[in-house]
């Protein structure tokens, strides 16, 4: 029998993102732990990090996502599949035997195709079914964000077509198999044995886009910045260009950009800090919250809440009341979005700060307005740079007290 050269793939490129099928997903908030006694300073923060949580071995993670086998590799491994049929010695009359031979090697060919196929978006769909809530959150609007941005079909529509894809590929392999099966002559079952190779081939490559597109988002999902769950987490949350990214830089390892218009920041963005008595938390940018109705907030805004939300994290609301950041994220506009976010989460540990404090105090913004306990910081002057590096050590210290590992 005359053997197939190993087919490669034609790539259709197409990128699609979309929702992750979560609805009627609980989103819970994380209880908060039971707060330790306030340390007396400096805070000690060392040992949050010494051992997981045994709840967090119960969810997959984001990181758990399959490196799916690409189109060529699926078609080489098929390939070489087909190969390992061998004509069974126990069939005597050779026609049977060709014939029967014939049909085993399209099986084993579409086989070679399908079963991986199968496996791999079940691992793909259990990864996404068992995250927990901030990963599961994190992934659903970080898909919706690139769905707003670059367009495309839902994931669901997506996983729908690899589904497709693979009963196609079985079909096709059912179809060729039972046709090599009633060859006339050996030489024909030989050549319908080729013919179904190339037949199921051409079908697999011609819905192997649903196969890119699920490579590429599951690459997309792992490759996700996001906090351990190991360490302590800290969020700077506030509206756009008030100055978050500067202040992540100016206390911790993250260099976020930082730019004078809105929205620089458009994803989470990670950095760590070392405490002075060799303790470590993670520092997490965000994108900024505008003044608005939950409905109408967009999945960069969700993704900031959703880290305030799910992570046990203490906060830092930062605050422009200069007046120099722009007519969305007016001085009362932050006032009114600082207080909502507080009311809806009181217990978080937190810390107001004033930002650009070396720009004076915008017309009409009174220093009775400002939430008692705010901190004045210029980053640009060094004020207060390092009594906020306290301060937010101090913070978690309070959340997580001393050598306790994140409840998460
Ligand atoms: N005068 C003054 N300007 C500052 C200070 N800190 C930051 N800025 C400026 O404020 C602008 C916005 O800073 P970012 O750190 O990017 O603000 P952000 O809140 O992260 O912005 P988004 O990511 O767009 O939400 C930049 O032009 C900074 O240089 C400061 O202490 N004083
Ligand atoms: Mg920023």
């Amino acid at each position: 029998m005359r053997l197939l050269p190993a087919r490669t793939s034609r790539p259709r490129a197409m990128v699609f993102f979309g929702l992750l099928p979560m609805a009627g997903r609980a989103f819970r908030l994380f209880p908060l732990a039971p707060r330790a006694a306030t340390p007396s300073p400096p805070p000690r923060v060392r040992h949050f990090f010494s051992a997981a949580p045994p709840d967090a071995r119960a969810h997959s993670s984001l990181a758990d996502l399959p490196d799916f086998r690409g189109p060529s590799r699926l078609l080489k491994e098929a390939h070489k599949q087909s190969l390992l049929v061998t004509p069974n010695p126990k069939v005597p009359n050779a026609k049977k035997r060709a014939l029967r031979f014939a049909a085993q090697v399209v099986d084993a060919y579409a086989q070679g195709l399908s079963v991986p196929l199968r496996e791999q978006l079940k691992v793909f769909q259990a990864v996404l079914r068992d995250l927990p809530p901030f990963e599961a959150a994190l992934a659903e609007l970080t898909l919706a964000s690139l769905e707003r941005e670059k367009g495309g079909k839902p994931l669901r529509a997506v996983v729908a077509e690899f589904d497709q894809l693979r009963r196609t590929v079985v079909r096709v392999g059912k179809e060729r198999s039972l046709l090599a099966s009633k060859a006339a002559t050996i030489a024909e079952a030989h050549t319908l044995a080729n013919e179904g190779r190339t037949s199921v081939a051409d079908a697999f490559e011609e819905g192997s886009g649903a196969l890119l597109t699920l490579i590429q988002t599951s690459q997309t999902l792992r490759k996700l910045p996001r906090p351990s769950s190991h360490e302590p987490v800290l969020v700077l949350v506030g509206m756009p260009n008030v100055g978050k990214s500067s202040i992540v830089t100016a206390t911790s390892t993250g260099t976020p950009e930082i730019n004078d218009y809105p929205f620089t920041t458009r994803r989470l963005k990670m950095g760590h800090v070392e405490t002075a008595d060799g303790g470590r938390y993670q520092v997490m940018d965000t994108p900024g919250v505008l003044s608005r109705p939950e409905e109408d907030r967009n999945p960069m805004e969700g993704l900031t809440l959703a880290a305030v939300k799910f992570l046990p994290s203490a906060v830092v609301f930062v605050m422009d009341l200069s007046g120099t950041c722009g007519s969305q994220s007016a001085p009362e506009l932050q006032l009114a979005v600082r207080d909502q976010i507080r009311a809806t989460f009181p217990d978080r540990p937190w810390l107001d700060v004033r930002s650009k404090a070396d720009l004076p105090l915008a017309d009409g913004v009174a220093e009775s307005q400002i939430p008692a306990g705010t901190l004045s910081v210029s980053v640009h002057e060094g004020t207060n740079v390092q009594v906020l590096k306290e301060r937010m050590a101090q913070l978690i210290a309070d959340r997580y007290g001393v050598q306790k590992a994140p409840d998460w």
